[in-house]
């Protein structure tokens, strides 16, 4: 007999990582296992489900099934769906842009601005325009820091400015020329109907407009931010999740020394 659910039997598995063809793994090579969630704006029956099924084959899902759905109000239901997802990509055709560079410790970062720098450091900080979100700017700047790492306010050679949240840009700008900033470090954690792109794009046409924006080495950050996006909207840089002051102290120090030797 053999078979069954728990036979002990060997499977022929597929066991071949193409990287020019990789999907998703679930718990066999290509096996192409996903788990998607949404919410349609219907109530909850045979009928919304079918409606849920349907979307996912349109997706690229095949035999879905609907795992989960509840109810979350009067016209609205949520769904969990498994399926297997047919299309692949060309892993090995990827390219990124990602910032290179090394990343010292608070005390390398501290000498290398006095002995190549030669003076100290403004970075201002803020979380800008509508958005209230402050931790990330405070994980990256506050004495205390995160997960252990110490924020730019420790830092001996760096006067740190957090500006808090729900700063205009124009009042950003005011105060980085009022306060001469070397660097400014945005953070941007709502990205709901892209107003984080509309707000990056507004400061840099100020900083432009003030003829400051070569001055300043200029960043952003936030769980939704990558270098790639950073760069395309007119920033030098950006930085993601899992970001501490050191990364970003790190490539700031080094630009500022790559600009001042050309
Ligand atoms: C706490 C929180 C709030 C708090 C914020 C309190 C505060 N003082 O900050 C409150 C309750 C106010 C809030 C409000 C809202 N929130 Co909220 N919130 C969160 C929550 C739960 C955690 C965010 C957080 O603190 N993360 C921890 C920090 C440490 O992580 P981080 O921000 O990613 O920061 C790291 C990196 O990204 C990076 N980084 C960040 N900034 C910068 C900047 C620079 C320069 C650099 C180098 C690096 C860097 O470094 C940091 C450390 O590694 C998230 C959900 C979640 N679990 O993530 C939702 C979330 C961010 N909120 C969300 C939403 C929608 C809102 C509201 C619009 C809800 C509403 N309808 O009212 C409002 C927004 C109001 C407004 N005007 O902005 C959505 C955003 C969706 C989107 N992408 O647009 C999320 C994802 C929840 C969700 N799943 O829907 N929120």
């Amino acid at each position: 007999m053999g078979g069954g659910l728990y036979s002990t039997e060997k499977k022929d598995y597929d066991k071949n990582l193409d990287l020019t063809k990789i999907k998703p793994y679930g718990d066999t090579m290509n096996d192409g296992k996903v788990q998607v969630s949404f919410t349609l704006p219907v109530d909850d029956g045979e009928k919304a489900i079918f409606a849920a099924l349907e979307l996912a084959k349109k997706m690229g899902i095949e035999e879905p099934s609907v795992a989960y759905h509840v109810s979350l109000d009067k016209g609205y239901t949520y769904f969990v769906l498994y399926g297997i997802f047919k299309h692949s990509i060309d892993y090995t055709k990827i390219k990124v842009e990602s910032i290179e560079v090394e990343v010292m410790t608070i005390k390398e970062i501290n000498d290398f601005i006095k002995t190549e720098l030669k003076r100290k450091l403004v970075v201002i900080g803020a979380t800008t325009g509508t958005d209230a979100h402050t931790v990330g700017i405070d994980a990256i700047m506050n004495m205390k820091g995160f997960a252990g790492h110490y924020g730019l306010e420790r830092y001996d050679m760096i006067e740190a400015y957090n500006l808090g949240s729900q700063v205009s840009n124009e009042t950003f700008v005011k105060k980085a020329i009022e306060l001469k900033a070397d660097v400014l470090l945005v953070s941007q954690t709502v990205t709901q109907k892209d107003i984080h792109v509309r707000n990056l794009t507004n400061l840099v046409d100020l900083l432009e407009a003030e003829e400051i924006r070569d001055k300043i080495v200029l960043v952003c950050g936030g769980p939704r931010i990558s270098n790639e996006l950073a760069k395309e909207l007119g920033f030098d840089a950006g930085f993601g999740p899992n970001t501490f002051s050191e990364n970003v102290a790190s490539y700031f120090v080094k630009e500022i020394y790559n600009r001042k030797s050309k």
